[in-house]
């Protein structure tokens, strides 16, 4: 079967009706149940969960190989704590839930449910940080935080809950180490990425659209189908903005007290999102084999069983004259025939799915009753990453075939060779998914020419939106710093200002706002 030839689901809306598409897909292959009577807020079907947790399992791998350890802070921040750090507090203040009430009293000092866990962890670091020799501190929590999003809600994108908010937080004797540890940071985020097959750019954001209490933020964003891009992971510089409010410090080598400085960095379940936008096709999820909840479906191709009529038929007719007998008899041998031969297909099925799960591969036999058809139809959806098809042709041949998910490309294998065929070919599926999204994602970055002397930041304005609305993507742009630049843009060209790219630039020419010699800056309608 070709590409061409797999049936398509037809009731699944087409990926390029992205939303339609995202929204069947979460339930379809059962990642997330979002009819919780709570808005914002969503269940994880155990598919869901296994996959969260397999992608959550390569970030906490990347953090403790580089010296972070895992700790648990509570959810329930005091008040007074939450309110300390002057813009903090003002960036946050419209996102908190508040808990009020205790059974039937009212609490004397309102708890909030953390929006983010700075204020729970750093009176804490307040009373762990005593001497330099306590710092570095490197930990992080993989934790639920609430934030009451009043812009339209969209699962595992923006959510009130965030249930995976992977949240690191390092204090250090000075700003060196500090600044090395964003850079760590970003490194890590880069890996984690990389392994998920996940594009990306990393800018610094302005100044105006920093985390609050940051003294700056780095992000990652990735693009969605839709030609939007989505912030996946921030890193910020803290310097010394909590510590003083919390009262961090630390005796240092030479008897002086000094404020630690800070930074912290996190990861939602956005991350899981874009693996599934990003990858996801006309028939469902695609996953890269690191983090498939299943990596190969083993589907047995069995013959159909003879129906219960043609049975009877074969009976009734056995007790006539002997002219039929022989084709009667034929025919229950033929049966007979097909069973033998459909028990060898499950036994084979069988050692080969027992060999794959030996070499650790996630394996699942499909044996249930289901016709191909359908068993192809459920698995595609949850884009596992391989289909092993057995079938009576293929005892004899001693092979059977892989089917991959990201390409239907079937190639025949010899049964002997299926362990390391299948592990090769799931490193393959990784490179050419890695491979795809890139491609896609750079068609999709577009250079904007600089304003020159002959042609006003108007014109260049006005032929950016006109893109814009056509394809989206990413837009590399002369624009400057300015919050009024960045307010302008978005109201005319319905784009905002992601920031500068982190990579070298020395590029200067004028903003095609208020003509200010700038840098460049990427741009985007964003999510
Ligand atoms: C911090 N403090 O909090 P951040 N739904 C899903 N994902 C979200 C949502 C939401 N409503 N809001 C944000 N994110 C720092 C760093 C501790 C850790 C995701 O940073 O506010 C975004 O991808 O920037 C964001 O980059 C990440 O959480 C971290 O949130």
């Amino acid at each position: 079967m070709s590409a061409k030839e797999v049936s398509f689901p037809r009731d699944l809306p087409r990926k390029s009706e992205f939303s339609e598409w995202y929204s069947e897909v979460l339930w379809r292959a059962e990642i997330v149940d979002t009819r919780y009577p709570v808005k914002g807020v969503c269940v994880w079907y155990p598919f869901g969960f296994k996959l969260r947790n397999l992608i959550y399992g390569i970030l906490r791998s990347l953090l403790d190989e580089s010296g972070h350890q895992e700790a648990l802070f509570p959810l329930l921040i005091p008040r007074s704590e939450l309110l300390k750090e002057e813009k903090h507090i003002k960036g946050f203040e419209g996102e908190v839930f508040w808990v009020t009430r205790g059974g039937f009293e009212e609490l004397e000092m309102p708890l909030a449910l953390r929006p983010t866990s700075e204020t729970a962890i750093y009176p804490m670091f307040n009373l762990w940080i005593r001497s330099h020799r306590d710092l570095p501190i490197r930990i992080y929590q993989v934790v639920n935080v609430f934030r009451y999003e009043t812009k339209h809600t969209r699962p595992l994108i923006r959510v009130r809950e965030i249930t995976s908010f992977k949240e690191a937080h390092t204090a250090h004797a000075t700003r060196e180490d500090a600044e090395r540890q964003v850079r760590t940071a970003v490194e890590i985020y880069k890996q984690f990425f990389e392994r998920l097959a996940v594009p990306f750019v990393v800018t610094k954001r302005p100044d105006w659209d920093k985390f609050p209490g940051a003294e700056y933020t780095i992000a990652f964003d990735t693009l969605m189908p839709d030609g939007r891009t989505m912030q996946i992971a921030t890193i910020h510089m803290l310097g010394e903005n909590f510590s003083r409010t919390f009262d961090i410090t630390f005796e240092d080598a030479d008897g002086t007290r000094k404020f630690v400085q800070q930074t912290c960095y996190g990861i939602s379940e956005r991350c899981v999102a874009a693996v599934i936008a990003i990858h996801g096709d006309d028939h469902g999820l695609v996953l890269p084999p690191e983090v498939a909840p299943v990596q190969v479906v083993v589907v047995p191709i069995l013959f159909s069983k003879p129906s219960p009529a043609q049975t009877t038929q074969t009976h009734s007719q056995s007790s006539q004259g002997s002219s039929s007998e022989q084709s009667i008899s034929a025919k229950e041998q033929e049966a007979s025939d097909a069973e033998s031969t459909n028990k060898r297909v499950l036994e084979v099925s069988r050692s080969v799915c027992e060999a794959l799960k030996s070499a650790g591969i996630r394996v699942v036999l499909d044996d249930s009753e289901e016709r191909p058809g359908a068993k192809f139809y459920k698995w595609e959806m949850r884009g596992v990453p391989l289909r092993i098809e057995i079938g009576p042709r293929d005892l004899q041949a001693e092979r059977c075939v892989l089917v991959k998910r990201n390409d239907f490309q079937r190639i025949a294998v010899n049964i002997e060779r299926v362990v390391p065929v299948v592990r090769e070919t799931l490193s393959q599926i990784h490179a050419e998914m890695r491979e795809k999204a890139w491609r896609n994602f750079a068609e999709r970055m577009h250079i904007v020419r600089a304003s020159g002397a002959e042609e006003d930041g108007e014109t260049v304005l006005q032929e950016m939106s006109a893109r814009v609305s056509e394809e989206g993507g990413i837009f590399s742009v002369f624009i400057c710093d300015s919050e009024d630049c960045g307010r302008r843009v978005k109201e005319t060209a319905g784009v905002s200002v992601l920031g500068e790219p982190c990579e070298e630039q020395n590029e200067i020419a004028k903003c095609i706002i208020c003509s200010k010699d700038c840098s460049r800056k990427y741009v985007a309608k964003a999510y």
